[in-house]
Formats: C-alpha cells, sequence, structure tokens
C-alpha cells in the first residue's frame, strides 16, 4: 500500500517502533501524497494498513502501542490528516459568503463532504445530511427541534436499555420540558433488545423510537431494520443512532426507512468536531431551526427572519469546514478498503478475542449478545477495571475502563463498570495475544 511519504517527518518518528519499517522514513521525494492502489479485490492486508496509521507506530512507555479503544474514538490514517492539512495550506477560507477564489474552493470541498456522506448513507438527497458537531449534537437537535415542535405531554419516545448517556439525557431534558413520557425496552441476560418486548411498547402514543445500532458498551448488534418496521407500523418517527455502527457495516438509510440516522467524524477515522445528522427531507423540512445565527437566514430585520432551506437552515455559524472535508477522506478511506472488508476482519478479531479471554479464568465477558461487532466487555473477579487498565497501560496496551457513558447498561448487569477493548480495521490477533498475556498477568498480580 502506498502511504504518504513525508507524512510522518510531521509526528515524531523517534517515536517510531522501527524506523526501518516505519512508513515514510527515509523516503523524501518531495510529494506529500502518492495513489493508493484501491483495495477491494487484493486481500486484506493489516500490516499495510497499519502502516497508513501514524500513531500505531510510536511508543507508550517504552512499548509497541496496542490500541484497543477504537470504539470511544479510531485512530486517524495519514490520508485523513494530510486532508485537513492540505486544507488549510492550500484551500481555506470561510465558506458560503465569499465571492472570491478561495471561498468558492472551500464550499465546493465542504459541499462535496456532504455528497459523499449522503453516498456513504444512500440518502435520497445531498440537503438531507445536516453537519453537526458530533453524534451527541444531532440528536440534541432532534430532540429540541422534532421534540419542540411535534412531541407535546403524554406523547411517548421509546429508547432501549442499551443505549448511549446520548440518546437519554436528551430526551429526559425533554421530559422535563414537555411532559413527554419516556419508556425504556429492556435488555435481556445476553445484552440484546428482543424484538418482542421492544414491540410491546410501542403504541398509540408512541411518536418516536430512538435507538443503537451497535452497543457501545456491549457490542450488541441491534435488529434495526425489524425495529424500525415496527415503530413505523405503530405510527412512530425512527432515530437510528449509528455512531458505533458505521464504522463496522454498509448503512442504507434508505433501505432502513430509519427518519433519523446520526453519527460522529471521529469514530469513524475522521476528526473530531464533525458529527452527521441524517434526515428525510419532509421531516427536516418541517422541523424549526435548532439554533439561530449566520448562514441559516434568508433574510433578516428586527421584526420578521426568513430561514434559509435545507441543509443550511440546521448549520447556524461557520461549521467545522476542514473538519468535513477530513471527514469526506475518511470516508474515502474507508469506502476503497471495504466497509464489508472491515467488518469480516473485525469479526475474526472478536472471535478470536472470544475465545482467548473465555480461557481466562476468572473473567467473565458481560454481554454475549448472538450477533456482535467489535466490542468485548469483561470483568475480572476481585479486580476494579481501572486497576486492570493502569496495568495493561502499563504494557502498552490501551483499554477503556468504566461506565462507557451507558450507567443503566452497568446496573442492569449489576456492575459499576467493565473494562472494555474494542477492534478497528487495524489491530491485529498479535494485538488480542498481547491483551490475553496483559491480562494473564493481572489475574497473577492481583488474584491469589
Ligand atoms: N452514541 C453511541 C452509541 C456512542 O458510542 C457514542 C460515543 C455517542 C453516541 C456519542 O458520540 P459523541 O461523538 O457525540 O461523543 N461513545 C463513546 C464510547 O463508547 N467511549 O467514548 C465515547
Amino acid at each position: 500500500m502506498n502511504t504518504a511519504p513525508g507524512a510522518l517527518q510531521i509526528w515524531d518518528v523517534e517515536k517510531s517502533v522501527s524506523k526501518d519499517n516505519a512508513p515514510g522514513v527515509g523516503e523524501d521525494d518531495g510529494a506529500l501524497f502518492t495513489e493508493r492502489q484501491p483495495h477491494g479485490d487484493t486481500p486484506y492486508d493489516v500490516e499495510a494498513i497499519r502502516a497508513d496509521f501514524p500513531i500505531l507506530h510510536r511508543l507508550v512507555r517504552g512499548r509497541a502501542l496496542v490500541y484497543l479503544d477504537t470504539a470511544a474514538s479510531a485512530q486517524k490514517p495519514a490520508q485523513v490528516i494530510e486532508a485537513e492539512r492540505s486544507f488549510y495550506a492550500e484551500d481555506y477560507a470561510n465558506i458560503h459568503r465569499g465571492l472570491y477564489f478561495l471561498s468558492q474552493r472551500a464550499s465546493e470541498r465542504y459541499e462535496d463532504a456532504r455528497r459523499k456522506v449522503a453516498a456513504f448513507l444512500n440518502a435520497r438527497h445531498e440537503h438531507e445530511i445536516v453537519f453537526t458537531r458530533s453524534a451527541t449534537e444531532a440528536i440534541n437537535l432532534v430532540a429540541a427541534s422534532f421534540g419542540e415542535a411535534y412531541l407535546k405531554e403524554g406523547d411517548e419516545v421509546l429508547i432501549t436499555g442499551l443505549e448511549h448517556h446520548a440518546n437519554i439525557v436528551p430526551w429526559q431534558m425533554l421530559r422535563e420540558k414537555k411532559g413527554i413520557v419516556l419508556k425504556v425496552a429492556p435488555i435481556n441476560n445476553a445484552g440484546e433488545v428482543p424484538l418482542e418486548d421492544f414491540s410491546r411498547l410501542l403504541g398509540p402514543r408512541t411518536r418516536l423510537a430512538a435507538f443503537a445500532q451497535v452497543s457501545n458498551a456491549l457490542g450488541t448488534v441491534l435488529p434495526v431494520a425489524e425495529m424500525t418496521r415496527a415503530a413505523h407500523a405503530a405510527g412512530a418517527k425512527v432515530l437510528i443512532d449509528g455512531t458505533q455502527s458505521v464504522v463496522h457495516m454498509g448503512i442504507d438509510v434508505r433501505a432502513l426507512d430509519c427518519d433519523f440516522f446520526v453519527f460522529s467524524g471521529h469514530k469513524l477515522y475522521g476528526p473530531t468536531g464533525i458529527g452527521v445528522l441524517y434526515g428525510k427531507e419532509a421531516l427536516l423540512d418541517a422541523m424549526p431551526p435548532y439554533q439561530g445565527g449566520g448562514d441559516m437566514i434568508a433574510s433578516v430585520t428586527f421584526d420578521k427572519t426568513t430561514f434559509a432551506p435545507l441543509p443550511a437552515k440546521f448549520e447556524a455559524g461557520t461549521p467545522a469546514i476542514a473538519q468535513a472535508v477530513a471527514l469526506g477522506a475518511a470516508i474515502d478511506y474507508l469506502t476503497d478498503l471495504g466497509l464489508g472488508r472491515i467488518g469480516a476482519h473485525e469479526a475474526s478479531l472478536l472471535g478470536y478475542a472470544t475465545q482467548r479471554l473465555s480461557a481466562i479464568k476468572l473473567l467473565t465477558i458481560v454481554g454475549t449478545a448472538a450477533h456482535k461487532a467489535s466490542v468485548l466487555s469483561f470483568i475480572l473477579d476481585g479486580v476494579h477495571p481501572h486497576d486492570i487498565a493502569h496495568v495493561l497501560d502499563s504494557r502498552g496496551v490501551a483499554v477503556r475502563a468504566g461506565h462507557h457513558c451507558a450507567q443503566p447498561v452497568m446496573a442492569r448487569f449489576g456492575v459499576a463498570a467493565t473494562t472494555r477493548a474494542s477492534f478497528g480495521l487495524y489491530n491485529t490477533s498479535a494485538e488480542v495475544d498481547a491483551l490475553a498475556e496483559a491480562l494473564e498477568r493481572v489475574e497473577a498480580v492481583f488474584v491469589r
């Protein structure tokens, strides 16, 4: 695979695990980027893919980094970093307002990123894609705008017991304001949301069902197509939180027929500070603006303001321009690799990790759904997850320990926290071995 010769020079090459093998080191042909070959038909070459990620070559506490926290945020390939850098270096200006070359160029690149997101989700229209700051902001936008305008006292919003706080708290805030009723579909002992239990909670007052496609805490994959059909049959709108799913599987919002779909750029190997709200045109059109300010108006007088058409109506103020452009580069990167191949690679890692960790006597996996993606949450009898994470960190292994912003999930399983290893497109079975060996060490040190 071609990487970005020279790109590593702006990071600390000294920290590279192996200078000889580090991508780009020693190459100095002056080009910032060389053309990459599409991966589509080639075998999944994880070592070549890793070469695209500068940070994977640095040392952590004197050891090779084993990054197993991709569910919290994914590392960035040089192609994404370079897209943001070169945009600032070559094409940067504020958008949608300048008549000069650079502003037009920056506007084109920002809108080009929107087109890439629309194609990535198979949206019908580009203007159904609203750039937000994050998935969190996208859900808050729907709660504030759709919720304020179309939900009234006694109306019901149905979520599931698996949700991230980002898909719980905005609805609770709406409950405070408007007296809506929040219903929660229960999870079973495997960490699944049985469709019958979800469907049973749908009723004539359900106006919105909002649920994750993949649980960040347990990795459960939810049957979102069936859930969407059931919610629509009850007359409810549907919001899918795709923050954890977009990175593992192809998404087709038209086939899913969801009304809203949200995700964050930083989990998709893209930048922080950018998120996406997809909404069906008719719904977004009918919703009032979320924030007021520049770029979202058609005209303003002190008596009256009229709003711009979609998507500008929901993008008040100067947006995350460079981040949108770099998100476009992340989508290109994933599309080039192929989400099917990425998903298959991650599924085999998850299978191997499940097998390796199951052999550790005192370890219990939390979340054993039949259909899971890339997340392994576990507890080790008698050892606090924070202690586990510290020992792992001393060996260069980065995992998350805590409640994963899903405290109700923890409560459901009677634990305050778990340790969570999550796998991305760049992880290897050797890294799973490093995790398992480090955990065996934890067991030996803490449990006697
Ligand atoms: N929804 C899900 C399913 C998530 O996993 C997250 C973040 C969010 C929403 C919010 O995304 P944000 O980008 O707006 O913060 N999940 C995690 C996590 O699992 N560890 O850190 C963040």
